[in-house]
C-alpha cells in the first residue's frame, strides 16, 4: 500500500541519526546518559529543522529577487498548535525520521507528544490563521503572517470539582526550536503623546512613548513544493533608556524593573472567542501589530528591487499593485488610520493619494454577527493612545459621511447608522464601519454568513458600495486535518484514487463510486474503529473512566458559548438519561458523549454550563442501571493536539448553533472529512456542507434564520416550549430545583432561568426537533451499510472546504495574484 508518510532510503536514515546524534551534543549539549525525553525532542525538532533552512533562504532570496506582489495577513491570533510532525510530513521525510528514531531506540510519538502546543489563538478565527498559512505556502504565495508573540497563550483549562479552573500557558518555558528572534530588525512604535501643527499646518505627533518591537520569525513550509513563507511575530522591548528620568535620579533599579510594564503590550492573549472586552492593554496590542507591521511592509517595498539594498522605489502610487494587507476580522483595523498616517505624516503624500492607496491595499475579513463581538473603541480611550489617528479617522468619516450625504440628502438617520464615530451615548470609533470604508473588500465566511451581513449588519453600506461585498467560504488544511491526524485514512484514500486530493482536495469526490465496494466501507469502520479504541484509552487514562469503544462517539467540542448551544445538547444527554431510568430495559443505542471547550475566564453563563454538564455526567456515569448504555465526559483543555485526536474518533458531530450565529464554523469541516455525520442547524458553513453531500447524508433540523427571526418578531417566550413538552419540562425543573447538584440545589438556578426566561438562542424552540432528530441518528447509526455509506459521502464531498480552494478564490477574487505560479526546484 502507498504511504503518505514517504518512503525511508538507508542513506538517509543514517544522515537523519548522525544530525540527531549532533544536535544532541552540540545543541543540546548532552549525551545519552543524561538525556531526558525533552532534550530528544528538541534534538529531533533541530534536526528536521535543519531540512528547512536552505529552503527558506531560498523562497526568500527568490521573492527579492522577482519582486511579486506579497500578501501580508494581519492576524492578532495564530493557532498553530504543533509544528515537528506537520513539518516532517510538508518536507515528505516522515518515514525516514521514524526509522531513524527507531533504529535509535527512540519512540517518535512519545516525542512528539512532548511538543508545546503554539495556543495563540482563542479558535476558529486564530486556526483559520494557521490553515491560511500552510494553504498560502502550499500555493506559492508570497505571503507573511503577521503577528504577536505573546509569552502567555490560551489558558490551560483545568477541571476541578466540575468547575473551569485556569492556568497560565507558559509555552515558551523550555523554548520554541522552530522560531529565530531578529533583534537586528527591531522597529519602534510610539503611544500616546499629542498633536501639534507645523509651520505648514501638517500634524506632527509628538512627545510620544516608544516601545520596541522584536520580530521573531517562524518557518511556514508549503506541501512538498520547497517553499517556505514566514510567519513573524512581534513581541515588546521597553528602550534603553526607558524611564531616563529615574536613572538620572539614581533610582536605576526602579527604572530597570518599570522595563517589565511596557513589556507587558505582548504578555498575554485576550481569551475572548467573539466577545469585546474594550481593555486599553487590548488596544495596544492592536495597535503595536499594526505599526510594527507596517514599517516593515513599507521598507520592504521600498527596497524590493534586485541587487539593491537601499530605498529604491519611492512611487507609492504602485504600493497596491505590490502589496496586499488582508486584516483578519476588526482586531488589526487601526491599520487603515496608522497607514494614512504613514503616507501623509512620514512620506508627504496629499491625504487624497494616500486615502486611495489605503483603500486598494486593505482587505477586510469579517468573522461575526454577534453585535457583543463587534469593536466599538471609546473615542477618550482611543484618542488618549494614538491621538493622531482619532484626528484621521475622524477626517475620514467626515469625508465618507459628505459622499453619503451627497447620495441620499436629507437623510440623517442614515448618517447617524453608517457613521464610523458614534455619538448615541459614549462617543465610540466603529471598527466594523472603519474597516469596510477604508479597504476595497469586506468578505464573510460562509455564503449564509455573507449574504446576512449584506442584508443586515452591514445593509446601508452594501447599498452604498455595491461590489465591494464578498463571500469567501472558509476551510480547513487538509494536511494537517487529514494526513497528519488520520493517516490510515489518508493511506487509504490513496489507495483507492491516488495521492493528488492532497493538494487538490476537490479529488475526493472519485471516492463516491466506491460506495457500494464492501471492502472499502470495512476499511473505513475499521478506521474509524481503531481511532475510538485510542481515544477509550486516553480517557481511562485522562479521567479513568472506561467507555465502551462499540458505543456512538458523539462529540461537541469548540469554545463555550451560548450561541453554540452545549447546554441543548446537554438536554439531550438528560433526556436519555431520563429516559433509561424511567425504562432501564428499553433499547437503546449506546453513546459516549463529548463535550470540550473552553469558556471565556468572565463568562459566568459558560462556565455555569460547563458545571452542568460535569454535574451530570457524574450522575449519569456512575448510575448502575445506566451501565455503558451512556457515559458523558467532559474533554479538558481542549485545544489544536487533541483536536487531532478526537476528530478521526468520532461518530457523530454537533454543529447546533441558532441559525444565523456560527459565522461560519470550521470543526464542522474537520469532522466531515474524517468521516463523522454532523447533527447541525441550517447555520454558517453547515448550509454549503449539506448542499455538498445533499440532505440525504447530514442530519438537519431546527429553525432556519426566517423562522428564528419570525419567533423573536412575534415574542418569544419559551415557557410556551416548555409547557408543550413533558420531557423538557421535567428536565427544566431537575436543573431548577437541584437534581443533578442535590448538595447546592441551587447552584444551576441561572441556567434553569436562562432558560424559561431569557433563552436568547431558543434552545427551548428548537429541543423538540433536536431530539427527534438525535432519535432519527441513533436509528441510523444501527444500519451499518447506510451509516458507512453516509460517512463515504462525507469525505467524498468535503473537496471544496480546503482552505487551498479558499484562499485560490482570495488571491484572485481580492488580492490579485494567481496561485501556483511560483514554482521552487528542490
Ligand atoms: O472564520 C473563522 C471563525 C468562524 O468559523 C466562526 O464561525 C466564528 O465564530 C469565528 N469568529 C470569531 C470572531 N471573533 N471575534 N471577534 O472568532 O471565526
Amino acid at each position: 500500500q502507498i504511504s503518505v508518510r514517504g518512503i525511508a532510503q538507508v542513506e538517509n536514515v543514517a544522515n537523519i541519526k548522525k544530525d540527531f546524534n549532533r544536535h544532541l551534543h552540540f545543541s543540546l549539549i548532552k549525551d545519552r546518559n543524561v538525556a531526558t525525553p525533552r532534550d530528544y525532542f528538541f534534538a529531533l525538532a533541530d534536526t528536521v529543522r535543519d531540512h528547512l533552512v536552505s529552503r527558506w533562504i531560498r523562497t526568500q532570496q527568490y521573492y527579492y529577487e522577482h519582486d511579486p506582489k506579497r500578501v501580508y495577513y494581519l492576524s492578532l491570533e495564530f493557532y498553530m498548535g504543533r509544528t515537528l510532525s506537520n513539518t516532517m510530513l510538508s518536507l515528505g521525510i516522515q518515514a525516514t525520521v521514524d526509522e531513524a528514531l527507531y533504529q535509535l531506540g527512540l519512540n517518535i510519538e512519545e516525542l512528539e507528544e512532548i511538543e508545546e502546543d503554539a495556543g495563540l489563538g482563542n479558535g476558529g478565527l486564530g486556526r483559520l490563521a494557521a490553515c491560511f498559512l500552510d494553504s498560502m505556502a502550499t500555493l506559492g504565495i508570497p505571503a507573511y503572517g503577521y503577528g504577536l508573540r505573546y509569552e502567555y497563550g490560551i489558558f490551560k483549562q483545568l477541571i476541578r470539582d466540575g468547575w473551569q479552573v485556569e492556568e497560565p500557558d507558559d509555552w515558551l518555558r523550555f523554548g520554541n526550536p522552530w522560531e529565530k528572534a531578529r533583534p537586528e530588525y527591531m522597529l519602534p512604535v510610539n503611544f500616546f503623546g499629542r498633536v501639534v501643527k507645523d509651520e505648514n499646518n501638517q500634524s506632527k505627533w509628538i512627545d510620544t512613548t516608544v516601545v520596541f518591537a522584536m520580530p521573531y520569525d517562524t518557518p511556514i513550509p508549503g506541501f512538498r513544493n520547497n517553499i517556505v513563507n514566514s510567519l513573524r511575530l512581534w513581541s515588546a522591548k521597553a528602550e534603553n533608556h526607558f524611564h531616563l528620568k529615574f536613572f538620572n535620579d539614581g533610582d536605576y533599579v526602579q527604572a530597570v524593573m518599570d522595563r517589565n510594564l511596557t513589556e507587558n503590550i505582548t504578555r498575554v492573549l485576550y481569551p475572548n472567542d467573539n466577545i469585546f472586552s474594550g481593555k486599553e492593554l487590548r488596544l495596544k496590542q492592536q495597535y503595536f501589530l499594526v505599526a510594527a507591521t507596517l514599517q516593515d511592509i513599507i521598507r520592504r517595498f521600498k527596497s524590493s528591487k534586485y541587487g539593491v539594498r537601499e530605498a529604491v522605489r519611492i512611487d507609492f502610487d504602485t504600493f497596491p499593485e505590490k502589496v496586499a494587507i488582508q486584516i483578519n476580522d476588526t482586531h488589526p483595523s487601526i491599520g487603515i488610520a496608522e497607514l494614512m498616517r504613514l503616507l501623509i505624516d512620514v512620506e508627504g503624500l496629499s491625504y487624497d493619494r494616500a486615502w486611495k492607496i489605503t483603500v486598494n491595499t486593505f482587505g477586510y475579513t469579517n468573522h461575526t454577527l454577534l453585535p457583543e463581538a463587534l469593536e466599538r473603541w471609546p473615542v477618550s480611550l482611543l484618542g488618549n493612545m494614538l491621538p493622531r489617528h482619532l484626528e484621521i479617522i475622524y477626517e475620514i468619516n467626515q469625508k465618507f459621511l459628505d459622499e453619503v450625504g451627497k447620495k441620499y440628502p436629507k437623510d440623517f438617520d442614515r448618517l447617524r447608522r453608517m457613521s464610523i464615530v458614534e455619538e448615541d451615548g459614549e462617543k465610540r470609533i466603529n471598527m466594523a464601519h472603519l474597516a469596510i470604508v477604508g479597504s476595497h473588500v469586506t468578505n464573510g465566511v460562509a455564503a449564509l454568513h455573507s449574504r446576512l451581513l449584506v442584508e443586515t449588519t452591514f445593509k446601508d453600506f452594501a447599498e452604498f458600495f455595491p461590489g465591494r461585498f464578498q463571500n469567501k467560504t472558509n476551510g480547513i488544511t487538509p494536511r494537517r486535518w487529514l494526513m497528519l491526524c488520520n493517516s490510515p485514512l489518508a493511506d487509504l484514500i490513496t489507495s483507492k484514487i491516488g495521492e493528488a486530493w492532497i493538494s487538490d482536495l476537490s479529488k475526493l469526490v472519485e471516492l463516491k463510486k466506491f460506495d457500494h465496494d464492501q471492502d472499502f466501507l470495512n476499511s473505513l469502520e475499521e478506521i474509524k474503529g481503531d481511532h475510538k479504541l485510542r481515544v477509550a484509552d486516553f480517557i481511562k487514562e485522562e479521567y479513568d473512566i472506561t467507555i465502551n469503544p462499540n458505543s456512538m462517539y458523539d462529540v461537541h467540542v469548540k469554545r463555550l458559548h451560548e450561541y453554540k448551544r452545549q447546554l441543548l445538547n446537554a438536554l439531550h444527554v438528560i433526556t436519555l438519561y431520563n429516559r433509561i431510568k424511567a425504562d432501564p430495559s428499553a433499547k437503546i443505542v449506546p453513546r459516549t458523549i463529548m463535550f470540550g471547550g473552553k469558556a471565556a475566564p468572565g463568562y459566568h453563563m459558560a462556565k455555569q454550563i460547563i458545571k452542568l454538564i460535569n454535574s451530570v455526567a457524574t450522575v449519569v456515569n456512575n448510575d448502575p442501571i445506566v451501565g455503558d448504555k451512556l457515559k458523558v465526559v467532559f474533554i479538558e483543555n481542549y485545544r489544536v493536539s487533541l483536536a487531532e485526536k478526537i476528530t478521526p474518533a468520532a461518530d457523530l458531530s454537533e454543529q447546533i448553533s441558532t441559525a444565523g450565529t456560527e459565522a461560519s464554523g470550521t470543526g464542522n469541516m474537520k469532522f466531515m472529512l474524517n468521516g463523522a455525520l454532523t447533527i447541525g442547524t441550517m447555520d454558517g458553513a453547515n448550509v454549503e456542507m449539506a448542499e455538498e453531500m445533499g440532505l440525504d447524508n447530514i442530519f438537519i433540523f431546527g429553525m432556519r434564520v426566517e423562522d428564528v427571526n419570525e419567533l423573536h418578531a412575534k415574542g418569544y417566550d419559551p415557557k410556551d416550549f416548555i409547557s408543550k413538552n413533558k420531557e423538557l419540562a421535567q428536565i427544566v425543573e431537575q436543573i431548577d430545583t437541584g437534581f443533578f447538584t442535590p448538595d447546592q440545589p441551587d447552584l444551576l438556578k441561572d441556567v434553569a432561568a436562562a432558560l424559561h426566561t431569557n433563552d436568547r438562542f431558543a434552545v427551548c424552540a428548537d429541543y423538540e426537533s433536536f431530539i427527534k432528530k438525535q432519535d432519527e441518528v441513533s436509528q441510523v447509526y444501527l444500519d451499518r451499510p447506510k451509516w458507512l455509506k453516509m460517512c463515504l459521502h462525507n469525505i467524498a464531498s468535503s473537496g471544496k472546504f480546503s482552505t487551498d480552494r479558499t484562499i485560490s478564490d482570495y488571491a484572485t477574487e481580492i488580492w490579485g495574484i494567481t496561485p501556483n505560479e511560483i514554482r521552487l526546484q528542490p
